[in-house]
């Protein structure tokens, strides 16, 4: 039989109100929901303090002030949750690449084959936890286990700040034990058709037939089935992802002299840093390309570590830098181009890197979770 796996689920705690409550101290300790409070605005989310009101996600605001007359209610900075969950996949890639991520704050790790050599998955979940608490000042739950289904299950189970395993030796009768309203992929219609036939637990589900799962709730009563039995071969799927941005120009007219070359790269300059902007890319090395008029190609690189370059200046500034250093001023060229690759955290992982694009983020995705099998059916 094949080894099993090592699955750890993390989610970030209450994220977007954590990010929140630790950039101003003023919304410690106290209800906050990220979001608007405008005439139809929701709630994003909430701090565990507002939960107690009842307030929560996907909440109408004025049903949330209703709830908590204190609720403070706070603006959504979405660059700054990307930037959080950016660094969170760097503290993942120190131990595997093989990360999916779910969402801005969730993602699965296949640590099976960790690059520490860690043999307990428990122990690199607890490394995880700690790297992000004290790198990052948040607080996150990690759930273990041998699949995708009891992973994420097992990180809800200690929330805040939750760690939690399911062991293969107890899954089935923590599965029994599970209501079916608490599997992944079952929704509000699900749940409630489950209800209708009298099924509220794992050990009712495990009694139903494949036939009659695959009648009642389509492709999805085939997953039903056989979570009910602990079973769910899904590997974990890692993004491969963009390695660099980049744009050239082949020129009508040849670039004979210093001045139109450099005029040249002010205007390729603007383009890369859009370019940037649009694929929300950050890398520290950019890369000149020159193609002379005989068609000898010369590229040259320079790496500023510490800090993206990104803005039209900075790639302007070092474009031209390496111009002098190809030092060609005379000779006729007829392509320029300039890229910026190298992102963040990729030294041990030069095929893949984490898109922040995955992140982006739209209330609407969130507010018909894709986790939700009732959209399928
Ligand atoms: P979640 O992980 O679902 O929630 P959470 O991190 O706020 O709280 P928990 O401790 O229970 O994990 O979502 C992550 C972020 O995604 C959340 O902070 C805000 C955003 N989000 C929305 O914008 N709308 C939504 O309906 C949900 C569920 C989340
Ligand atoms: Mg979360």
């Amino acid at each position: 039989m094949e080894a099993l796996r090592k699955i750890i689920h993390i989610d970030m705690d209450a994220f977007f109100a954590s990010v929140e409550q630790r950039d101003n101290p003023e919304l410690r300790g106290k209800p906050i929901a990220v979001g608007s409070e405008q005439a139809r605005g929701v709630v994003a989310t909430a701090s565990y303090e507002a939960r107690k009101f009842g307030v929560h996600s996907a909440m109408p605001s004025s049903r949330a002030r209703q709830l908590c007359p204190s609720l403070i209610f706070v603006a959504p900075r979405f660059e700054v949750y990307k930037e959080v969950s950016g660094k969170m996949h760097e503290i993942f890639h120190e131990y595997t690449d093989i990360i999916e991520p779910i969402s801005v704050d969730e993602a699965f790790l296949d640590v099976t084959h960790n690059k520490p050599g860690i043999s307990l998955a428990v122990e690199v979940a607890k490394e995880i936890k700690q790297k992000i608490r004290e790198r990052l000042n948040l607080t996150a739950s990690a759930g273990i286990s041998y699949n995708k289904f009891l992973a994420k299950i097992a990180s809800d189970l200690r929330k805040p700040d939750g760690l939690a395993t399911i062991h293969p030796s107890i899954a089935q009768d923590f599965i029994d034990r599970l209501k079916v309203r608490d599997f992944w992929g079952v929704g509000p219609k699900t749940s409630e058709k489950f209800g209708r036939l009298g099924i509220n637990t794992g050990a009712d589900l495990r009694k139903l037939s494949l036939d009659f799962l695959h009648h009642e709730f389509g492709k999805a009563g085939i997953i039903f089935y056989s979570f009910a039995r602990g079973i769910d071969n899904r590997p974990v799927e890692a993004v491969s992802l963009r390695k660099s941005v980049g744009c050239e120009e082949t020129y009508l007219k040849d670039l004979n002299d210093y001045d139109s070359k450099a005029a040249a790269l002010g205007d390729l300059a603007e383009d890369l840093s859009r370019r940037l902007e649009r694929h929300d890319f950050n890398g520290y090395t950019l890369t000149l390309k020159i193609k002379f008029a005989d068609f000898t190609v010369r590229n040259k690189s320079y790496t500023r570590l510490g800090t993206p370059v990104r803005s039209v200046a900075d790639i302007k500034g070092i474009a031209l830098k390496l111009l002098d250093d190809i030092n060609c001023d005379r000779e006729p060229v007829r392509l320029l181009g300039l890229s910026v690759s190298n992102p963040p955290g990729a030294k041990d992982r030069p095929e893949k890197y984490y898109d922040p694009r995955q992140l982006q983020l739209e209330f609407d995705k969130y507010l018909s979770s894709g986790l939700d099998f009732d959209m399928e059916v």
